[in-house]
């Protein structure tokens, strides 16, 4: 059983939506470079390091979608050829690791490991998620009394997002039309 749940594919399709920045229905490296900006831009309070971390992220993220996934070699991904990068976590885990490291280490530029709110939906509307439901998530996410996540949670989170058989997760509040 390797199908993808109706949440899953949701997922996907709104994280292909969001990549695909200058929006001509399909993923290419200029898409990928336009949103490493706009994530490092939202990441000002970072150190070099983490700064870095995510450019390689991303640009492995594209790597590997360019080397496995375009099929037909034309130097651009559409939906069709993206579903098999979350519908095979053996063969794309680690690169999905990698970029959820290297993201939710960006929600952390003090290092004590905590995540305050502002930058959790700083960061996540820079991807292009609906303010509101970065709200949503977060709350799911459970932060303490101080309203923070830990590192380890958004990390976890941005890796069940990717994942093929989760739903009812926080990451599902995504998908959500915003509220009016
Ligand atoms: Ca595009
Ligand atoms: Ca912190």
């Amino acid at each position: 059983m390797t199908g993808m749940r109706t949440e899953a594919a949701q997922r996907i399709e709104l994280i292909f939506t969001l990549l695909d920045v200058n929006g001509n229905a399909v993923i290419d490296s200029n898409d990928f470079d336009l949103m490493t900006d706009r994530v490092l831009k939202a990441a000002a309070a970072s150190d070099d390091g983490a700064r870095a971390d995510i450019r390689v992220a991303f640009r492995s993220y594209w790597t590997t979608l360019a080397t496995e996934l375009d099929t037909n070699g034309d130097g651009a991904i559409t939906v069709e050829e993206f579903r098999p990068f979350v519908l095979d976590p053996e063969r794309f885990g680690p690169t999905i690791t990698r970029f959820a490291q290297a993201l939710s280490a960006l929600g952390d530029p003090d290092k004590d490991g905590l995540i305050e709110r502002p930058l959790f939906v700083s960061l996540l509307t820079a991807i292009g998620f609906e303010e509101a439901n970065c709200h949503a998530v977060f709350d799911a996410f459970a932060p303490d009394a101080q309203d923070r996540i830990t590192v380890a949670t958004f990390a976890a989170g941005i890796k069940d997002y990717y994942a093929p058989q989760k739903a009812g997760i926080p990451g599902d509040l995504m998908v959500a039309a915003p509220a009016v």
